[in-house]
């Protein structure tokens, strides 16, 4: 017996599923699985999958949840560290033991009646020194489906595993949906993940935020690369060159949309590589370059249309071998196709909601769940970069840095260096989203988008970005960026979505050394005359608001900072305190 054998048989051991089923990535297995989640799986009395109309949308399933399994649990995740201190106020935290001992409880005889799915798989290009080799045991057929899409499934990785423990383990079961009986375990040394009572996206797909973010984050640490919440995408010039940057925002900020942005400019084109996760590594060339550890998206469904992401349209129509799924979504039931609140056309006239009850649009609610998704392959997209499968990856140049902000935060704004880079990255913050079971539309920080994400100590975390920053000979710049900033009377000033490539112009003249800018508090912003508003319905006027500096605001938003840089007591490194300490010269002047 093998390691990983007797790992799946001492889990089943615990689980008592009826049936253990190994799949292989392949087709015909896929095929076998959702014909379980039609037929025989159950969840709340429904199919776990419903066949939409594969004219239209090809290959394509929906898939209602649990109705209180919505959203990420942030309150309910845990990094198990040896010790509180290494887990950091950021997280969560239980002592390993005891963490063991809670979920081996809420686990025993879980899978009665079930199947047990073992899903070998790998998070990132196999020929990868930084691809991890995964095992996922999971009991729902909508899970399985999913990790077959987001990530690279195949047989070839128990051949890979062999006699070897070198694997990163995954256990996962919806148990009964009792939120009370909710929990995302995730124990670092052993890069372990325990997920019990949610089959909810980042409860439970492990190979995206538990184990690309959280477990690789620790693991970059120790090993000297970084596991980053971020886009990856390649700009292509009017004179054909591609320059590769990342862009870390929090969840449901319009990141699947600016990884397929459609450029509102002639001759400029996006290349996308990822949508929501970066790792990062410093190159032999002293070069920051990127993989996408995934090979799928999660993406949010409501507000995505022809208008706002043309490309993720396509995607969702490009049917492959890849199944694609709908999870939460409105069904039209004269198409019977998905629908959500922000797609193109008129509101279909007969319509079940994301629960499946018939929708009266008087209600006032929402049809689909706001934090409705689809689960999509990366190779159906119609702007997949060429190099998205190249081991190595991109080198980057610049990093941005976002969130959404309705006052203060200027469109764009480039940072003075590395170590001024990386305080723009752990003072940002964002209004809450629909993304996470939190009271939305409220300011939190959420430094480089890794808040709900970094396995560790977020003051550690700091200095290791530092730290990254002193080895790289060529680093890329740092930007900050806000698509979100509202006039006096509320509305969104920036038009966004592809006219965002105007912002990614102005950072290609910065890096090309052809646009100069002007000092402020928030960084160097752009000089009016050289930021491309042409053919905008925009006045000068409307423009300069954009980049405003509000010193009031500003003396808040340092206040607000210091803080929440205190809630790190001593690990906090004295470089960003002293970047703070700049800030506020700056604001004096
Ligand atoms: C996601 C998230 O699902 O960030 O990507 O919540
Ligand atoms: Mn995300």
């Amino acid at each position: 017996m093998t390691p990983l054998q007797r790992w799946v048989d001492e889990q089943a051991k615990l689980m008592k599923p009826d049936r253990i089923r190994w799949c292989d990535g392949s087709d015909e297995d896929a095929r076998g699985i959702i014909e379980a989640g039609l037929k025989d799986e159950k969840i709340a009395g429904n199919p776990v999958f419903y066949e939409l109309n594969h004219d239209i949308f090809p290959n394509s399933y929906l898939h209602r949840s649990h109705p209180t399994d919505v959203a990420r649990t942030e309150h309910l995740t845990f990094v198990c560290h040896p010790n509180k201190e290494l887990a950091g106020p950021n997280n969560n935290w239980m002592a390993p033991d005891e963490a063991k001992a809670k979920m081996r409880k809420l686990s025993d005889g879980c899978m009665k009646g079930r199947t047990m799915y073992v899903l070998p798989y790998m998070m990132g290009h196999p020929q990868s020194p930084y691809a991890k080799a995964c095992i996922q045991l999971t009991d729902i057929s909508y899970v399985a489906v999913s990790m077959r899409i987001m990530t690279r499934m195949s047989k070839s990785v128990i051949d890979k595993i062999g006699d070897s423990d070198d694997f990163v383990k995954g256990l996962h079961s919806v148990g009964d949906f009792d939120p009370d009986k909710r929990f995302v375990m995730h124990f670092p040394d052993e890069r372990l993940i325990w997920s019990v009572g949610s089959g909810y996206g980042g409860n439970a797909l492990l190979g995206k935020k538990c184990i690309s973010l959280r477990i690789a984050s620790c693991v970059g640490r120790r090993e000297g690369w970084l596991a980053e919440h971020m886009v990856i995408v390649g700009i292509q010039d009017p004179q054909g060159k591609t320059t590769y940057i990342t862009a870390a925002l929090p969840s449901a900020c319009g990141k699947t949309n600016l990884a397929m942005l459609q450029s509102a400019l002639p001759g400029y084109k996006i290349w996308t590589l990822g949508d929501d996760i970066a790792w990062l590594n410093v190159g032999s060339d002293g070069r920051l370059w990127a993989i996408n550890p995934e090979a799928g998206f999660f993406g949010v469904a409501p507000g995505t249309s022809m208008n706002t992401n043309p490309n993720m349209m396509e995607t969702l129509k490009a049917g492959t071998f890849y199944p694609t799924l709908f999870t939460n979504t409105a069904l039209d039931t004269d198409a019977n196709e998905p629908w959500w609140e922000g797609l193109d056309g008129a509101m279909p006239k007969n319509m079940l909601d994301w629960q499946g009850k018939p929708f009266d649009p008087a209600s006032g609610r929402k049809a689909a769940h706001p934090n409705s998704r689809f689960t999509v392959a990366v190779s159906q997209c119609p702007t997949l970069s060429p190099e998205f499968d190249n081991p190595r990856g991109v080198p980057i140049s610049a990093i941005l840095f976002g969130g959404k902000r309705t006052h203060t935060i200027p469109l764009v704004a480039e940072s003075f260096d590395w170590q001024n880079g990386v305080f723009m990255g752990a003072r940002m913050g964002s209004e809450t989203t629909a993304a996470a079971m939190l009271k939305q539309g409220v300011l939190r920080r959420d430094p480089m988008a890794m808040l709900p994400f970094c396995g560790y100590n977020m003051g550690d975390y700091f200095r290791h970005w530092l730290d990254v920053g002193k080895k790289l000979k060529n680093p890329p710049k740092i930007y900050s960026i806000n698509w979100f900033r509202t006039n006096e009377n509320g509305k969104f000033i920036w038009p966004g979505f592809g006219n965002n490539i105007r912002v990614f112009k102005w950072i290609l003249d910065r890096i090309n050394g052809k646009a100069d800018a002007k000092e402020t508090v928030a960084g160097l912003v752009p000089h009016l005359k050289d930021f491309d508003i042409s053919g905008l319905d925009m006045s000068k006027e409307e423009a300069a608001k954009l980049f405003e500096i509000n010193k009031a605001e500003w003396e808040r938003e340092a206040d607000d900072t210091d803080k929440f840089f205190d809630t790190f007591g001593s690990s906090m490194p004295q470089e960003l305190k002293d970047e703070l300490k700049g800030m506020r010269e700056r604001l004096k002047k």
